[in-house]
């Protein structure tokens, strides 16, 4: 009588019920909002299986045995973790322990970095809640986990229709005793561009309540002026500051002598300053070769107090040897991916680098068997994900010329492809490194990456070399990120940048050389609160939500209208949200703790005269026909 009720219900029928329907029909109120998330959900479904996912479209497709996971057992309470330290004595004895200990500690990054470089971002949260609890009570003395910020976050709301502040929530509540780890793009958050100075602590706020226990904080220029908001911001939560260096060129080299071992101590003693616990070294493009790590890990070591925190990526083939040198000359913590999801542009092998090193001086004290049951899950876990494979056959010592980092190097690939470039790789690989030069060898990394990246683009697919852009008398029209750049809008590179390219670039507009969060005024978050709230008809929207669209006004607010349409998708197995169901399958999606939905596709039918299909479900046992349109 209840489903009767409601669907002949005027209001409901009108598709206009809202919280004023809600309120003025409490008896439909329990029923309709299951009912409701429900009839999304197969709406979803009925879409992709109709239409199939744009996203997977014309790639790869599934291995025919795909299946998902099983996660590891996780049967004994969490031990005492670094969590519990930071919980019980704050940041600073995190640091102050680090220091003492003799193993060498171990960041996963599978979670974020790991993905991002292999899988271009697209590891969905439910893959990653499943498998929490065993890290949690199978690898304890694990450092932290990298599992939220860089790029993982505009990519949540924007391809994989998910909040990714519950992501950080639900980990967090399935690993109490281990660090959470974001990487935030000091000053330009998790975005591509400079915010005012109250988004961002505003943002680091918010992150820190959520769940981020160490914030390792860089800036795309290495200019530590504009890395101090988000500092701060991350001290005054009581978290663990991991003030950053991003590594570039080669210290070994004479003629790269622009970023040498003084340049870097020099830095670090900035960070030092700036009131870091921890000093990060990020070497996003794998450049560190092993007898500069020794080098430089000595050198921080004996001008520096803090202890140090080393990421790499293995795009050279030689992470794995750095990543053993830098341990050798003392370095406190090191990062790396969980086998599977290891090697190649993300980061070295984290059960090798165990192995390695176990019954040495720096034996990590993590259980092998753990890792590789860890490990084997996530085998499984990029099965499913084969649509975003880079299909990038080998390490490669061109990333030395390059110096792409490892989580742009497949991005620019696709982006390269897409242009009808794909055979031309090598060519936009040594137009890359020509814009560096051009640019006055600046670091590279999001954002400056990008920047750097655009400009590759656009020579190598209008034919322009170097000469051609420097010469004073070809007119040349630059990418809007080159011109944001070069108007000092992402900071300042350490000397500036070249006369001849900034006036060439900018003509007679003069660029500011200060910090670009002084000329941006600060945002009435309140009245940002309420406008949304307004477009939203009249959607609570919470600090959460508010932080997500400060970041990404047009992504959350595409992704809250697809929400309203499809629910909560987020709750689908990988394959059903890429791939949608065959007829016959059935999947089940707990939509809420305790509150299973349990689909099974019946049949897809013809399309009709109107160009729509009618996909025949059974929802819990009931029967369920879904409308959707044949787009194909
Ligand atoms: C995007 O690419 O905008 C995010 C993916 C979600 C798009 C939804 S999925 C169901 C429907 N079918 C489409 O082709 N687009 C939407
Ligand atoms: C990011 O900012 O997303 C990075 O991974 C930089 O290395
Ligand atoms: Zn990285």
């Amino acid at each position: 009588a209840f489903v009767e009720n409601l669907l002949k219900h005027p209001t409901f029928l009108s598709n206009e019920y809202t919280t004023k329907f809600i309120d003025e029909t409490p008896e439909l109120f329990t029923f309709s909002k299951r009912r409701d998330r429900g009839t999304k959900v197969l709406t979803y479904i009925a879409d992709i299986s109709v239409n199939g996912h744009p996203e997977t479209a014309g790639r790869p497709p599934l291995p025919a045995d795909v299946r998902e996971p099983k996660p590891p057992k996780a049967d004994t309470p969490p031990a005492y973790g670094t969590r519990n330290l930071l919980e019980q004595k704050g940041p600073q004895a995190v640091a102050d322990w680090m220091k003492q200990q003799r193993q060498l500690l171990i960041t996963d990054t599978t979670m974020r970095d790991g993905h991002q470089s292999l899988l271009a971002t697209r590891m969905r949260s439910i893959d990653m809640i499943r498998v929490a609890p065993a890290y949690a009570a199978n690898l304890p003395q694990l450092f932290s986990v990298e599992c939220w910020g860089g790029a993982t976050f505009d990519v949540a709301y924007r391809f994989l229709q998910e909040c990714p502040w519950q992501r950080l929530r639900d980990l967090r509540a399935r690993m109490p005793n281990l660090m959470t780890q974001m990487l935030l793009r000091a000053s330009n958050g998790v975005g591509y561009t400079n915010y005012p100075d109250n988004v961002v602590q505003s943002f680091v706020k918010q992150a820190a309540i959520t769940g981020v226990d160490v914030f390792r904080v860089f800036d795309s220029l290495n200019w530590v002026e504009n890395m101090r908001v988000a500092m701060d911001a991350v001290i005054e939560a009581d978290k663990v500051c991991e003030g950053t260096i991003c590594y570039t060129g080669d210290i070994l080299n004479p003629a790269r002598a622009k970023y040498d071992v003084k340049y870097y101590v020099n830095m670090a003693k900035e960070l030092e300053a700036a009131g870091a616990h921890v000093l990060g070294l990020k070497d996003m493009a794998g450049l560190l070769k092993p007898a500069a790590a020794r080098v430089l890990i000595r050198a921080l070591k004996e001008e520096v107090g803090l202890p140090i925190h080393f990421h790499t990526h293995d795009t050279s083939g030689i992470g794995g040897a750095t990543i053993l040198a830098a341990a050798e000359a003392g370095v406190d913590a090191v990062d790396a991916a969980m086998d599977a999801l290891s090697g190649n542009t993300s980061q070295p092998t984290l059960g090798s680098i165990v192995e390695a090193l176990a019954n040495t001086e720096r034996d990590t004290g993590l259980d092998i068997n753990a890792i590789r049951e860890i490990s084997n899950y996530w085998e499984g876990a990029r099965a499913q994900y084969a649509a975003f494979e880079s299909g990038l056959q080998a390490p490669a010592s061109e990333v030395y010329l390059h110096e792409m980092p490892g989580g742009q190097f497949t991005n620019l690939k696709a982006q390269a492809r897409s242009l009808g470039l794909e055979e031309r790789w090598h060519e936009v690989a040594q137009t890359y490194a020509d814009v560096n030069q051009m640019f006055g060898d600046i670091v590279k990394v999001t954002p400056s990456s990008k920047v750097v990246g655009d400009m590759a683009l656009m020579m190598v697919s209008q034919g322009l070399t170097r000469e051609q852009v420097e010469d004073p008398n070809t007119e040349v029209a630059f990418p809007d990120s080159v011109i944001d750049m070069m108007r000092g809008n992402l900071g300042q590179p350490p000397g500036g940048f070249p006369e001849g390219i900034l006036k060439k670039v900018l003509k007679d507009e003069t660029p500011i050389t200060d910090r670009p969060g002084k000329h941006l005024p600060p945002v009435d978050l309140e009245e940002v609160r309420a406008k949304l709230s307004e477009e939203l008809n009249g959607f609570e929207v919470d600090d959460e939500d508010l932080n997500g669209y400060l970041m990404y006004p047009k992504v959350f607010l595409d992704y809250m209208g697809r929400h309203r349409q499809y629910g909560p998708v987020r709750t689908l197995p990988t394959r059903t949200f890429f791939y949608g169901m065959e007829p016959g399958e059935e999947i089940s999606a707990e939509i809420d703790p305790g509150k299973t939905l349990e689909i099974r596709l019946q049949a897809i039918g013809e399309t009709d005269e109107k160009g729509e299909v009618k996909v025949f479900f059974e929802l819990n046992g009931q029967p369920r026909v879904i409308r959707v349109p044949n787009r194909l």
